[in-house]
């Protein structure tokens, strides 16, 4: 695969005119020495068939073969895959994780930037290979930075083998992939970066952001542009440009009385969507790649990192019909309460005229309710809302047969067959004002090299830590979080999102390298009047500090806990976690390798929500292969945080550059604070200290100076380049149906 970012300052990327039939392209040329002039050329037809419409609004964004979505690939079960990455940007590094492989056996594939591998840089290659598996509905994406939501994400498909494809459904007549995310405008970048920041409930967006049934927080970063479906959006909001009205919207054929799978996968940034299509009923087939006993739905509630397979049947009059992704959102922060989001795609009868659908959703009745899969709020709090729709948690969707037999749910043998961990996903700080993404109260920060290449630097407290190991980390605890698990015991995770706040997210929790049955699933506590969440699940019980928990009824130890699916309950890679609530997963841990774990919302885990489970020791992970590449020998830098701070007052040899490194800053009197600081290697005096704080606070003052002219900069530039156009629907690269003759299939 090469990779193209479509870059405004590389020329790679440019608005595209449309003007009596026609596209053009403006460039500067030159008139004379000094005088430059807008001009406009005609696309040539490779230029046009590389187009990517969008939402209709200009801005960077990247691209993998210059398509958006990425390219669709499709694997055998058992194939060896091999992908070469080249990294064609200018400026960013990359790496690529195949979101729902295992990676048995070579674990430095999972592509996760500093865990599994080195970032590929710029003009670099690097060759993927590994074994498909498991088979299902899975996607690849960008693990470096935040690039994901920008277009570094496509779908990833594993066929069974041939003889192992499923007979507990009806036949699929056509097979399609529907790739759900958020976008953007092009001028909110900035808010997103915002969002981003640490100090974000202080940072004034609190008051902008919505709630959803049970009153807890809509994990939308706002303002959203809408859901896009493939690549391509429709909106009717009143405040539309004309671009954004022209755009094309996506289509999905059916024939009466045939059927279509969709493969639904949620590549997005933030935000949940409730997926229906308007007077057809769903039948859920599969999630993450596990097989589900079909069921019939209206609503899908999909957060991203998860995968649904769903099928749709033309068994409607032919016609049009809207597609809705609808937001959860049904108060603002103020609990004033508010329409939600929609974006929409359609379902087109190909026996119907080609039209704009006028169709209208299902009304849910007592006698006939609707029925919303992987509802993660109370039933309580939803029914005020949706008063004739039932909802059905994740842990009450069923494995089939086939699949429970294939991979049994893992029960303990004895009370040493089991190891339990408790993982808070949730908000922390040293104060409530500014609270940031942890787990278990530590901010993840990334290890100075991969772990997966050095092992053994797990052994490195001024590195790594964990629960057991956080009298050494001060309040604000930042480090390589890894927990590690044994591969011989049955391992239960239970995920909590619990923070003591009064208002908070749920979390979509992605667990690298496995899977999980999800066993048990537990809402917070409704207020009986309001409807809304008042408190958290009772049955597990918090330190003060929410740095540890344990089940409250101590019976419940040793995996004794009362009302578990150990039967049928869904295999999953990804998991929302109820805020307040909690949710327990039964996996065997046998894949030895540092697997991330991380909440799947790009806002917090870019920021410190993930933790690393090491399964096995580094004796019995598999032997890198000879010549793997590793990192470029720069000395690691480790600032002087709170955890090395409150360390033992000991230099390690990693620390060694700390000092020279601040004694570069600029002081308020002209010298250096380096001969301040003479003879002081570790605890600086006050004095040396304070010049450094107000060297810092100069340098910024410079920096957001510099910041916010090269900010009016940039927009006056895309501003000037920015054309309004019209662009009518028409076929483009960027998305094939899967059963086409264009689809990339591997030879078996
Ligand atoms: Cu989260």
């Amino acid at each position: 695969m090469s990779m193209m970012s479509y870059n405004w300052s590389a020329f790679q990327g440019f608005p595209v005119d449309y003007n009596n039939g026609t596209f053009y392209k403006k460039i500067s040329k030159s008139v004379g020495s000094t005088t430059h002039v807008c001009d406009q050329i005609p696309l040539t037809e490779d230029e046009l068939e590389e187009v990517l419409t969008v939402d209709g609004n200009y801005k960077f964004m990247f691209a993998i073969n210059n398509q958006f979505p990425a390219p669709t690939l499709v694997f055998h079960d058992q194939q060896v895959v091999s992908i070469r990455v080249y990294n064609d940007m200018s400026n960013e590094a990359v790496s690529f994780h195949w979101h729902g492989m295992f990676q048995t056996g070579s674990p430095w594939m999972d592509g996760v930037s500093m865990v599994s591998q080195c970032p590929i840089q710029p003009g670099e290659f690097f060759t993927y290979q590994f074994v498909a598996s498991p088979p299902g509905t899975h996607w690849y994406h960008s693990h470096h930075g935040a690039m994901r939501r920008s277009g570094l994400a496509g779908a990833f498909i594993v066929l069974p083998k041939e003889g192992n494809e499923r007979d507990d459904i009806p036949p699929v007549d056509k097979d399609a992939v529907f790739l759900a995310q958020d976008w953007q405008a092009a001028a909110s970048d900035i808010e997103v970066v915002k969002e981003m920041e640490w100090l974000m409930y202080s940072s004034g967006k609190l008051g902008t952001q919505m709630r959803t049934y049970d009153g807890s927080v809509s994990s939308l970063t706002h303002p959203i542009s809408r859901a896009l479906v493939n690549g391509k959006t429709k909106s009717f909001s009143a405040s539309d440009t004309e671009n954004a009205k022209a755009v094309p919207m996506e289509i999905f054929n059916v024939t009466q009385n045939g059927s279509l799978l969709l493969r639904i996968i949620q590549t997005g940034m933030t935000g949940e969507y409730k997926i229906s299509i308007d007077q057809h009923k769903l039948l859920l087939v599969g999630s993450d790649g596990g097989d589900l006993i079909p069921t019939w739905i209206d609503y899908l509630i999909i957060n991203p990192g998860e995968t649904y397979d769903v099928m749709v049947f033309g068994n409607n009059t032919p016609g049009n019909y809207w597609i809705r992704l609808e937001t959860t959102e049904v108060l603002d922060f103020f609990y004033n309460p508010v329409q939600p989001n929609v974006s929409f795609a359609q379902l087109h009868y190909q026996e119907a005229e080609e039209a704009l659908p006028d169709s209208e959703k299902r009304e849910c009745t007592v006698s006939e309710p609707c029925v919303m899969a992987n509802c993660h709020w109370s039933p309580d709090a939803l029914k005020r809302w949706e008063p004739n729709t039932k909802c059905v948690p994740i842990n009450e969707v069923k494995s089939t047969p086939k699949s429970v037999a294939q991979v049994p749910v893992p029960i303990p043998t004895s009370e040493n067959d089991l190891q339990e961990v408790f993982l808070n996903f949730h908000f922390s700080g040293s104060d409530l004002i500014s609270p940031r993404p942890a787990v278990n109260t530590i901010h993840y920060k990334g290890p100075p090299v991969p772990l997966q290449l050095y092992p053994n630097i797990v052994n490195d407290q001024t590195v790594v830590c964990n629960n057991q190991d956080m009298t050494s980390c001060g309040d604000y605890c930042q480090c390589t979080h890894v927990v590690k698990l044994s591969t011989s015991k049955v391992t239960q995770i239970v995920l909590m999102a619990e923070d003591g706040l009064s208002t908070g997210t749920a979390h979509p929790v992605h667990l690298h390298g496995n899977r999980y049955y999800v066993v048990k699933y537990g809402v917070g506590v409704i207020n009986e009047t309001s409807g809304l969440l008042q408190g958290p699940n009772q049955d597990i019980e918090y330190s003060p500090d929410y740095r540890s928990a344990k089940w409250r009824n101590s019976s419940w130890n040793n995996g004794n806990i009362p009302d578990m699916n150990v039967k049928d309950p869904p295999l999953k890679d990804t998991v929302v976690i109820p805020y307040k609530g909690y949710v327990v997963l039964r996996l065997k841990t046998e894949n030895p390798g540092f697997w991330l774990m991380h909440c799947h919302l790009e806002t917090h885990m870019s920021v410190g929500m993930a933790v690393v489970i090491q399964v096995g020791d580094p004796m019995e992970m598999p032997k890198l292969p000879d010549n793997f590449p590793m990192c470029s020998s720069y000395p690691a830098y480790n600032e002087p945080d709170s955890k090395s701070k409150s360390g033992s007052g000991e230099k390690s040899g990693s620390n060694h550059m700390e000092d020279d490194a601040l004694l570069q800053l600029p002081s308020t009197d002209g010298g250096s604070t380096k001969s301040q600081s003479v003879g002081n290697s570790y605890h600086r005096d006050d004095n040396s200290m304070m010049n450094i704080s107000v060297g810092w606070f100069v340098l910024m003052m410079i920096l957001m100076v510099l910041f916010v002219f090269g900010f009016f900069a940039l927009s006056v530039v895309l501003i000037s380049r920015h054309c309004t156009w019209t662009f009518p629907a028409r076929s483009r690269r960027g998305y094939h149906d899967i059963d086409t003759e264009e689809r990339v299939v591997f030879s078996k």
